[in-house]
């Protein structure tokens, strides 16, 4: 097949599973085509079955607020024509399925038509999506997309809610590879940050508010009090400065290292014995389950779909949004016993195994293919 990919190129959850989508498609032998603003993180220079193809920047002195969408659909009716695309896979509602309905709807005026699939992940339904500002368009492009699917059954059921949707929601998980996240061995790495043998706590997130990282922060200073440990916070965004200031306050700077943005995430993860998701709302939590892939089980909220990939008592613990106490208690009682931690690690890792990107890719093959077979236009 050749497929057209739209996504976020940047750092955050929907644009890598895009991207490790497309990647892992390629390596099936289709062909596959990026259209998005920027080389997707995760896209390596080159790669026989991937193309990437930038949109241009739409500046005038006119435009306050350039067209990006614009320009994304006319890139997107270049590329389904010059490359051929069988259909057009659009990561994340907005703007990406009212574009993409647009530059369908150009093609089919030129006796060409292509079938788009949009994937929903999260914000762009819970947070963005269901805002006024977007909701018509969210909804009316969902229900023009020929097939819709959703990182997680919370995620299917509350946009059926939030919406009215006319269309079937199928949901595909999000995935994990497992030649990149596993655990390897990197004791040396372990004895520069934990040189006395403390248990290291981690998170991943983009800051922003909806990831609660105070939280992690609080959870961590109960569990500092009963058992050495170290605070890692990999990522970057709004709430750094908030978080830094937080630490200064609660005297534990020495114990808790911003990392900013890291790529090579798998080797923190290899080190941690905890992974903290405290999260205001979450559709699938892609970062818990890198972390579960890497043996590490994960303290989280009981939000969204989080359920359906942590499970409570097995490969970590869940609690209610915001209670810091529940939180640090679960996680002291998997920190201070060793044959437990053994154990949830043990579980975290079976758990990851349903989500194998073996299992999951050969889902959206048959999608695409059913929707070639049964889209009317
Ligand atoms: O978590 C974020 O803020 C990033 C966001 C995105 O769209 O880039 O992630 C969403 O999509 C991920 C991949 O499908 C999911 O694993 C995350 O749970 C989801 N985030 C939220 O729902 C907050």
């Amino acid at each position: 097949m050749k497929i057209g990919i739209v996504c976020y190129p940047t750092y955050g959850g929907s644009g890598v599973v895009a991207t490790e989508v497309g990647l892992g498609l390629a390596k099936r032998g289709h062909e596959v085509h990026f259209i998005t603003y920027k080389r997707p993180v995760r896209l390596s220079p080159f790669n026989e079955n991937v193309f990437f193809h930038e949109v241009g920047e739409a500046d005038y002195p006119l435009f306050e607020y350039p067209p990006y969408d614009t320009a994304l659909a006319s890139k997107m009716v270049d590329v389904v024509k010059h490359a051929n695309l069988d259909l057009l896979h659009v990561h994340y509602a907005i703007p990406h399925a009212a574009v993409a309905y647009m530059a369908k709807k150009i093609l089919l005026s030129e006796g060409r038509y292509v079938p788009v699939i949009t994937t929903l992940h999260g914000t762009d339904i819970t947070l963005v999506g269901k805002h006024r500002t977007f909701a018509p368009v969210v909804s009316f492009s969902i229900n023009k997309s020929d097939g819709v699917t959703a990182v997680s059954d919370y995620l299917r059921k509350e946009t059926q809610s939030l919406f009215d949707i006319k269309k079937d929601i199928k949901v595909i998980y999000n995935f994990i590879d497992f030649d990149r996240f596993k655990k390897v061995d990197k004791d040396h790495f372990k004895k520069l940050i934990a040189p006395n043998g403390e248990r290291i706590l981690t998170h991943v997130s983009n800051f922003r508010k909806v990831k609660r990282v105070e939280d992690v922060i609080h959870v961590f200073k109960r569990v500092y009090e009963k058992v050495p440990s170290k605070l890692l916070l990999v990522g970057d965004g709004p709430e750094r400065q908030n978080l830094e200031e937080l630490c200064r306050e609660i005297g534990l700077c020495h114990e808790i290292r911003f990392l900013g943005k890291q790529d090579a995430v798998e080797e923190l993860l290899a080190i941690s014995d905890l992974f903290i998701l405290p999260s205001g709302n979450e559709s699938f939590g892609l970062a818990a389950l890198e972390a579960m892939a890497c043996e590490v089980p994960v303290i989280s909220s009981n939000v969204g779909g989080i359920p359906e990939v942590n499970i409570h008592g097995e490969t970590g613990y869940l609690s209610e949004i915001g209670d810091v106490e529940s939180m640090a208690k679960h996680a002291i009682s998997i920190l201070l016993d060793e044959e437990v931690l053994q154990r949830f690690r043990a579980n975290a890792l079976a758990q990851a195994r349903r989500f194998d990107i073996k299992h999951i890719l050969p889902q959206y093959e048959e999608y695409y293919q059913h929707i070639l077979e049964t889209a009317v236009y």
